[in-house]
Parts: structure tokens; sequence; C-alpha cells
């Protein structure tokens, strides 16, 4: 496995190896993480960047003494691990206030509330040097069809970012938004459950260009995509602006799995997709170290984060430089896909004259996809 750099740009949440463990049906299984010690095991295992929510930094509720303390604290440590604040975001769903929803609430003093609190910590997420502010909307939803009108939900949405679009560019912040998709948990059914729902709603906003997505490959498999495909489709609109690695075994709930784990052959496609799309973002793990682990099982999952990554970066590009996969990508016409369907100075017309081909023939023909995946297979089973 090769060894992690700087240039490799890994990234973690304090709040994945700071995690407690408490699920719904049980209490904590680890202490609290100091985010300095955090930083330190961080740099130690080959991470470049750290990122946070407010409320894991800075307790809710803590005054501004305390703030500024843990912040100095902060960017000490920052400054002698050489970790980078690559992104931040805000912690809009754990108080009680969030339940019914932040930017989407029914109860408008929420919804200010929300606005506030994000605000507040783009100010610290600018003064830290992120350049990507992530934007996951856990609460907003619903469980009920007449307890929120969608439309005036995403009416609502929208304002929210329409707003924060405008405080960044009047506050000359470089940052940019991430939306963060999934389809449920803790809501029963989330707004912008997808990456092309989350797409959709980018192009309405009054600054398109200052959002994009960070899809979580879990999240996308809960809802019975292909994250590998969802990324593509992302990074073809420019809307890739940052990623949450992690891994999912099939529609169930959040597994949030070290990256590598669950889907293997779908975290494969999204190196090779990664790598084909010249993603060079943040390279950010958002994973849950299990709860049977102590502090030992956190740090190995993380390194195996990395790891995992580092593999399956050498397998993707060892199966695109394999002579027998550039001939199976031939026979399957991969490259063919590459021509534009009309030629040059062509248009409907021209398509009408065409002389049709043996139709019949090309029904026949077989598509050769199954010889181009069972190399892959071969290159992930490791026998290649
Ligand atoms: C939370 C969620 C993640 C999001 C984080 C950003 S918080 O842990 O499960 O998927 O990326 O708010
Ligand atoms: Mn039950
Ligand atoms: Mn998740
Ligand atoms: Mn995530």
């Amino acid at each position: 496995i090769p060894a992690p750099t700087a240039a490799d740009k890994f990234s973690f949440g304090l709040w994945t190896v700071g995690w407690q463990a408490r699920d719904p049906f049980g209490d904590a299984t680890r202490g609290p993480m100091d985010p300095v010690h955090a930083l330190e095991k961080l740099a130690e295992i080959g991470a470049y960047g750290v990122n946070f929510h407010d409320d894991d930094l800075i307790p809710f509720g803590s005054d501004d003494s305390t703030r500024d303390g843990i912040i100095e604290r902060f960017k000490k440590g920052l400054a002698d691990t050489g970790l980078v604040v690559t992104t931040a975001t805000t912690n809009l769903f754990t108080h009680p206030v969030f339940k019914t929803g932040a930017f989407t609430s029914n109860d408008r003093d929420v919804r200010r509330f929300a606005l506030r609190k994000v605000m507040r910590n783009i100010d610290l997420a600018a003064e830290l040097g992120a350049e990507i502010y992530v934007c996951w909307g856990g609460r907003e939803g619903a469980e009920y069809g007449a307890s929120q009108g969608v439309a005036e939900a995403l009416d609502r949405y929208q304002e929210a970012f329409n707003l924060l679009g405008d405080y960044v560019t009047d506050k000359g912040y470089d940052l940019r938004f991430a939306i963060e998709p999934k389809p449920n948990e803790p809501r029963g059914d989330i707004l912008l459950p997808t990456i092309g729902h989350a797409l959709a709603f980018i192009s309405t906003l009054d600054r398109p260009e200052l959002v994009g997505v960070n899809p979580e490959i879990g999240h996308e498999e809960m809802a019975g995509m292909n994250a590998a495909a969802g990324y593509a489709q992302a990074l073809w609109q420019g809307k890739l602006f940052h990623i949450d690695l992690n891994g999912q075994n099939g529609p169930k709930y959040d597994q949030d799995l070290r990256f590598g784990a669950g889907n293997v052959r779908g975290a494969f496609w999204v190196v090779d997709t990664l790598l084909a799309g010249g993603y060079d973002g943040p390279v950010h793990f958002d994973y849950k170290p299990a709860r049977t682990e102590d502090e030992n099982g956190v740090w190995a999952s993380a390194k195996a984060c990395i790891d995992n990554y580092l593999i399956l970066r050498e397998k993707a590009k060892a199966f695109r430089a394999d002579p027998e996969v550039q001939a199976a990508l031939e026979a399957a016409r991969v490259p063919e896909l590459a021509v534009p369907t009309l030629g040059e100075g062509e248009g409907w017309e021209q398509l009408l004259e065409w002389p049709l081909p043996d139709i019949e023939a090309i029904a026949v023909r077989g598509g050769a996809f199954e010889r181009l995946d069972q190399l892959a297979l071969e290159h992930l089973y490791g026998v290649r």
C-alpha cells in the first residue's frame, strides 16, 4: 500500500473519529475525544485535512470567552500538526430546537435561528481557511404527508441558500457551498434526497455557481442509486465540490462503514470515476467507527479508510493501463460513445438522408460487456 501524501488531500470530520457511538438502542461506548488529540492522531495516520461542525468544536451554548479559548487552542493544534481545515459545516440536527427542521422548519423562528447559526460558523470557516461549506439537511423533511408543504419547504430552502450566497459574497469570503443529499434518517423523508434532486434545486438559486454537491456513497446507496454514476454526473456538471466517502451494504439504515467496506465493487467504481473526472478536491471520509470499537479500533478504521482508497486507486489505475482491458473497451465500443452522433455540419435533414445500415445485423451483435466487467473484477480480486 502506498504511503499517503499531502497531495492526496485525505481529510476526516471531527465527528467521525470523535463519534461516541451512541445509537437509537444504546448508550455511548466511547468517551468524548479532544479535538486537538484528534488532530494529532489524524496527522499521524497521514491525513491532510480536517473539518467540523460548529458544535463538534465549540459545545452548543458556550459563552464567547469559552468559544475564543477553544478556537485559539484549535488553531495552535492546526499549526502544530500542519493539518488544513478543508471544509466546515453546521450542526442543524442535534439540538431539539431543530426537531421540525432548520432552514425548512414550519416555525419561522427556528428558520431564522438556523441561518444565524450557519452565518456565525461561516465566519469561523472563512477565518480558518475552509473553501467549502457543507450543508447536510438531515432534519429538513417530514414523516407525514400533511405536516409540511414540499413546495413551501423548497421555497424556504431556496431562500436560505440565496441568503447565504449574499452573505459570503457581501463578506468577500472565498467559500462555496456543497449540499449533501440523503433520502431518509433521521427524518422519514428528507428534502433533496439524491444527487439529482440537489442538482435540479441548485439550478433554481440566485447564485448557482456558489453551490454544488457533497455526495456520500452510503446515502446514494440507501436510495438504491449507483454512487459512481451520481458522482460522474456531478463532475460532468462541474458540481462535485466535495465528497463523503464511506461504505454501505445496500438499502438499509445509514451504516457509515469505513471506506472500502460494504459495497467494495461500488467503491472501486467511485475511485475510478474520481480519477477519470479529474476530481482534485479533498478526499474526505465520513464514516463512523463501529460501536464495538475502543480508541484503537477508531484509529485502525481511520487508517483503513486511507489505505483502502490508496489500494483501490492502484487497482483502478492498473485496470485502465491493462492492454487486455483496453482491447475489451474497444470490443465493447466504449470509445465510440465519445464520437458525436451527428457528423460535422450534419442536422436532422442529413440524418434523414443517411442510408440505413443493416439493423437486424446490428441487433444480433453482442455488447461484449461481460468480458470487460470480468477484467475489472479480476483486478479487484487481485489476480491481475
Ligand atoms: C452527520 C451526517 C453526515 C454529514 C455530516 C455533515 S453530519 O454525521 O451523518 O453524513 O456529512 O453535516
Ligand atoms: Mn423493532
Ligand atoms: Mn451517512
Ligand atoms: Mn456525510
